[in-house]
């Protein structure tokens, strides 16, 4: 996913009805990780997400809550923004999918499929009847095999979730004609289309089996999108979803700057769960309309919390809020994406987030920063030393330095493979800790304070590369540890790194406080 001057980044828009968890969080902060990289890398970024407020799902909610569906979503929606608020998300809009600007741009999408004809020259879209199992829960149709049997025999989707029968005229899109059309599709940019590789194989041999025209109207309720030149039906709620995409960047205007520059979209982020809507409706749908696919799509896997799946019955939902005000933020920020190679799936346990926060976070990066600017602030006179000549240690301790970023980029850039960043960017951690106990600075004090000067700086500048190229991840923590080495405001992207933007000797340094505190717990309440 690299090379490119403009990037266009989505999160999936969250139903806007239910409660924030750490799924949600998950998915977006993995792109926000990303779109804050890509725009220190010196490229346009525009990053997505929003809230899904249409279906019969909400529907049902509003009804229950006794309130008119729109003035039931213009509240719940405020929950998701304030998500993104309290993530520190950088998205540079957040979509509702009840705005006029997406009403208009899906049933201009729906004209064009309508207008157009399949690859084997049919209608994309036609009318008929739909009988078929459907579960509001996650608005999805199933085929009898996909159903299992519950614990009193009834009937429920592969996901656990209850179906009920439903007969009803639908609209019908013509998914099968576009077999071909997709597998070339997911052979393009050599097969990295769809990400990592095990999920592009599960679409591919999804694609090669039985394709069923998809149900992509409703009659049966009525708080969605109509159908163009049909009243009667309202448009399926994830045709309605997907098209969230394009609508932000000005569709259906495609002389607007925002669709020039940006569409196609580079990668849309999302879960497993949701890989084929995306990869396979989706990009059949804009194949369909006459319009580019996404370039690239990658499914991340599935948190569970302390060994057991996340649901509401079960009352282990994580809240969001609650760990950030336990934890910390960027605490928080790193642990969801240094715990779990990013494509698989993930346990959150307590323990793990402790262990990591107090190792990595305090001991390694936290102990390293504030053993070297507080020697700095106490004997160099609060301010940054004056190197001497760099012996060989030095070299290669700022070489590594150095070179972290092309390694960094590729496995965030290209790959979204954000532990393995991590884990590079912590062997240098580990690299700079071990050159600061080598070369005993305290004792260099006493012995060699000149020699000890040229330490503290290169340490330093080690640091700074490491709180430069970890800005996506943790924003503020790194802000605070730019501050502390009285590194220029506009000198934090990454042309400068190197030597370039190099810590300017003589610089008053503020006092040090530690920006990764350890994590003690409370001691248990008396009594
Ligand atoms: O699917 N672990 O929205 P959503 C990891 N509205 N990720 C999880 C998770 C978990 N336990 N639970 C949820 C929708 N997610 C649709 C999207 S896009 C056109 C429409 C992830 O609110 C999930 O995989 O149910 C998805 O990426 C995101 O949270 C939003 O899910």
């Amino acid at each position: 996913m690299t090379g490119k001057a403009a990037y266009y980044l989505t999160t999936p828009i969250y139903y806007v009805n239910d409660s924030p968890h750490i799924g949600h969080a998950y998915t977006s902060l993995a792109c926000d990780v990303l779109a804050r990289f890509m725009r220190l890398d010196g490229h346009e970024v525009f990053f997505l997400t929003g809230t899904d407020e249409h279906g019969q799902k909400v529907e049902k909610s509003a009804a229950a809550a006794g309130r008119p569906p729109k003035e039931f979503v213009d509240e719940v929606s405020e929950r998701f923004r304030a998500l993104t608020k309290l993530m520190n998300f950088s998205n540079d809009d957040f979509i509702r999918t009840t705005e006029e600007r997406h009403i208009r741009s899906c049933q201009e999408l729906w004209r064009r499929i309508a207008a157009n004809k399949s690859p084997k020259g049919r209608d994309n879209i036609y009318l008929d009847t739909y009988g078929g199992w459907y579960s509001v829960r996650d608005e999805a149709f199933y085929g009898e095999a996909e159903l299992v049997k519950g614990a009193d025999g009834e009937k429920l989707a592969s996901s656990g979730a209850p179906v009920e029968w439903v007969e009803e005229p639908s609209y019908f899109f013509r998914l099968e004609d576009w077999r071909e059309r997709l597998l070339e599709y997911y052979a393009l940019r050599d097969g990295t289309v769809v990400a990592p590789e095990s999920r592009r194989n599960e679409v591919e041999s999804f694609v090669k089996g039985e394709l069923f025209d998809l149900s992509i109207s409703r009659t049966s309720f009525s708080w969605g999108i109509p159908v163009p030149g049909d009243d009667a039906h309202i448009m399926y709620v994830w045709l309605d979803a997907l098209t969230n995409y394009i609508t932000a960047t000005g569709f259906p205007d495609e002389d607007s700057a925002r669709y020039k520059t940006f569409w196609p979209a580079s990668l849309h982020m999302v879960g497993k769960d949701i890989l084929r809507f995306h990869t396979v409706y989706w990009p059949a749908f804009l194949m369909a309309a006459g319009l580019e696919p996404p370039e690239r799509v990658f499914a991340h896997g599935w948190w569970t919390n302390e060994g057991e799946k996340i649901s509401k019955s079960l009352g282990n939902v994580i809240d969001p809020a609650d760990i950030v005000a336990q934890f910390g933020l960027d605490q928080v920020r790193y642990f969801l994406l240094r715990e779990v190679p990013f494509g698989n799936d993930g346990d959150f346990s307590r323990r793990a987030m402790v262990g990591r926060i107090n190792s990595e976070l305090a001991n390694d990066f936290g102990n390293l920063a504030q053993r070297v600017l507080s020697m700095m602030h106490k004997n160099c006179d609060a301010q940054m030393p004056q190197p001497g000549a760099l012996r060989d240690a030095d070299k290669v301790l700022l070489s590594s330095a150095e070179k972290l970023i092309d390694t960094v980029r590729v496995e965030i850039g290209e790959n979204q493979a954000f532990h393995e960043a991590l884990t590079q960017i912590w062997a240098v951690v580990r690299q700079a800790n071990g050159y600061i106990a080598e070369q005993e600075p305290w004792v260099l004090r006493k012995t060699d304070p000149e020699r000890m000067a040229t330490v503290l700086y290169v340490a330093a500048e080690c640091i700074r590369h490491l709180a430069t190229i970890c800005q996506p991840f943790m924003p503020d923590s790194c802000a605070t540890m730019l501050d502390q080495l009285g590194a220029p405001q506009e000198g934090r992207d990454f042309t400068s790194l190197g030597s370039d933007g190099a810590l300017v000797p003589g610089t008053g340094l503020p006092k040090p406080e530690p920006v990764f505190p350890r994590f003690v717990e409370d001691a248990p309440a008396d009594g």
